[in-house]
Formats: C-alpha cells, sequence, structure tokens
C-alpha cells in the first residue's frame, strides 16, 4: 500500500506517504517555502498545517482516537453529507471513511496539492440510498486552499449538508476574537436552534457558543491577540459559517477532549449547513476555503 501510493503518487522532497498516528496512512506535502501539511487518507482528514512563520494552525486533541470507525478530534474533520446528529453518524460518514488519491502536483508557483475522492458503497449505501462522488483537493502554499466538490452520479435527486469543521489552535480562547459575522442571522443551537442576528462586530468566548451563521459573508477573521496572528477564511460557494467552541461545562462531556482542551481552539467551519443542499441527477456543487495567515 504504501509504496504503492509513494511509486504512483509521491513526489520527492513534496509528497510522501507513510505510516501515521493508529497505523492510518498519512500523507506529508511540504512547499519550497518550508510549510507543511499532514493528512490521513481515512476522512480525507488534515491533521495538522504547520507555516513557516506562524507555527501550527490547528489544534489536535493529544485525547483524540486514530481508529476507524471514530471521529478524528481536531485538524478538519470533513462535514459530510450531514451536519450535526440525525439519521447518520455525527456530521455525516465523510471523516470516518478511506478516501481515494486520485493525484497529486506541484505548480510553477511551488503549490503542493493533493486530490482524494470518496464514492458510494454498499455500506453507504445502506444508510444514504444515493450514488455520488465527493472530491477534495488540498493546496498548500503560505495559505491553504481546501476544495470540495460533489456529483450526483444517481438517478435520483438527494439533499446534502457539508463543512469544513476547522479546529484553529488559539493561545487561549480568552483571547481570542470571531469578526465578520454582525448583523448575521444564526441559528442558536444552544436555544434548540431559535433565530437571531448577531449584534457583535467582534464574537468573545466566555462561554459555550454553537451558532449556524446562514448566508454570513466570505471573508471571517479570527485575532489571537497573545500570537499576533490574524486568520482570514474566505469561503467560496459555502453559504454558512459554524462557530463553536464547548468552553468549560462541555468540554467535560467530550471524552477525547482534556478537561481544559476548549481553551486550546475555536471552531469557524465554512459550509453550506441549513437548509440542506438540493442536488438532481448529474449535477454537482463545487466550494473552497482558503486560509490566509497574516500578522496582527
Ligand atoms: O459544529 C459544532 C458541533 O455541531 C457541536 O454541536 C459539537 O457537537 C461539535 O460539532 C462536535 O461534534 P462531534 O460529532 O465531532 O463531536
Amino acid at each position: 500500500m504504501l509504496s504503492e501510493l509513494n511509486r504512483d503518487f509521491g513526489i520527492k522532497d513534496r509528497i510522501e506517504f507513510t505510516s501515521g498516528n493508529g497505523g492510518l496512512t498519512q500523507a506529508t506535502l511540504r512547499d519550497p517555502l518550508g510549510n507543511m501539511v499532514k493528512l490521513f487518507l481515512y476522512g480525507a482528514h488534515i491533521a495538522s498545517w504547520v507555516n513557516r512563520s506562524f507555527g501550527e494552525i490547528f489544534f489536535m486533541s493529544p485525547r483524540s482516537d486514530f481508529l476507524i470507525g471514530k471521529a478524528i478530534r481536531g485538524g478538519i474533520p470533513l462535514v459530510f453529507p450531514q451536519f450535526g446528529t440525525g439519521r447518520l453518524p455525527s456530521h455525516g460518514f465523510a471523516r470516518t471513511s478511506e478516501w481515494r488519491v486520485r493525484s497529486t502536483n506541484v505548480s510553477d508557483s511551488g503549490a503542493v496539492s493533493i486530490s482524494m475522492s470518496l464514492t458510494d458503497s454498499p455500506e453507504t449505501r445502506d444508510i444514504w440510498p444515493h450514488r455520488f462522488t465527493a472530491n477534495i483537493v488540498v493546496s498548500l502554499e503560505d495559505s491553504l486552499k481546501t476544495e470540495f466538490s460533489v456529483i450526483n452520479s444517481g438517478e435520483t435527486p438527494f439533499e446534502f449538508s457539508n463543512a469544513f469543521h476547522t479546529y484553529f489552535a488559539v493561545s487561549s480562547i480568552d483571547a481570542v476574537t470571531v469578526r465578520g459575522l454582525q448583523g448575521t442571522t444564526y441559528l442558536d443551537s444552544l436555544r434548540n436552534r431559535e433565530a437571531a442576528i448577531e449584534n457583535r462586530e467582534l464574537i468573545t468566548f466566555s462561554s459555550q457558543i454553537d451558532r449556524i451563521y446562514q448566508n454570513a459573508p466570505d471573508h471571517l477573521y479570527i485575532h489571537d491577540r497573545p500570537r499576533k496572528l490574524q486568520i482570514e477564511i474566505i469561503k467560496q460557494g459555502l453559504r454558512d459559517a459554524v462557530v463553536w467552541n464547548p468552553h468549560a461545562e462541555r468540554c467535560l462531556q467530550i471524552p477525547d477532549l482534556s478537561p481544559d482542551g476548549y481553551r486550546g481552539f475555536v471552531c469557524v467551519e465554512a459550509g453550506n449547513v441549513l437548509p440542506a443542499t438540493p442536488l438532481p441527477p448529474g449535477a454537482a456543487i463545487q466550494s473552497a476555503q482558503l486560509v490566509n495567515l497574516s500578522t496582527s
């Protein structure tokens, strides 16, 4: 497996496949500038992004499982085809499925990318009776671009939700603000998804926040004051943004987070969450998230 992957998709000094946590196959992408991404083929799950100027950008819980069938707690879990709880496992089956490598590339500008796909199977059709192919393209340079597309390859329409459930590492949750959502309607998952309007320019985290901001602006900003870091999230073809931090009380109920694990991350999740997106037979949807870093 690893030798075939490296033979077919490895690129000297740029892309290598190895056995990672829990024996999961991981791809390591290194660009010429010194940036690095590690991602598992399991869930097409980006686990780490080390930027040459700002270090590790994503949070990974020290208590995360790396077991087939379990979600990984950190990095970018892929939400598809369901958001949250429902008929399918929480956040759908994409993040607990083995994705296939389709191609790898180094662009003229030095961006290193990998493309992976997930197609329906007897197991997925058992719980979600639709034909589809989902694709992920991850492109690394000083910024990180993740593209998600899905085609309805069946004869019947379906609807789905998708999101990049990104765990951004922060110095401390009480020193972090999220900007760009003022005036946006959100569904408050702590109040049975009651609708309200965000009235703050800067969202702060003194208690649990779990909100689905609908039709949110495409440019969002996380500011980590102690780290003097601004993270810009540019979403394309992704209507919504979920903002989540469990804070102390909820954190105690999440076994793969340490009791104070909430202090080390904020989730800002670009996606098409609610309402679900209808997809007629033969139709496809393209979307992308671009994350830029700067000193602030
Ligand atoms: O995106 C926010 C959320 O839906 C929260 O309600 C919380 O459940 C979080 O996702 C984590 O979900 P998970 O299934 O990964 O434990």
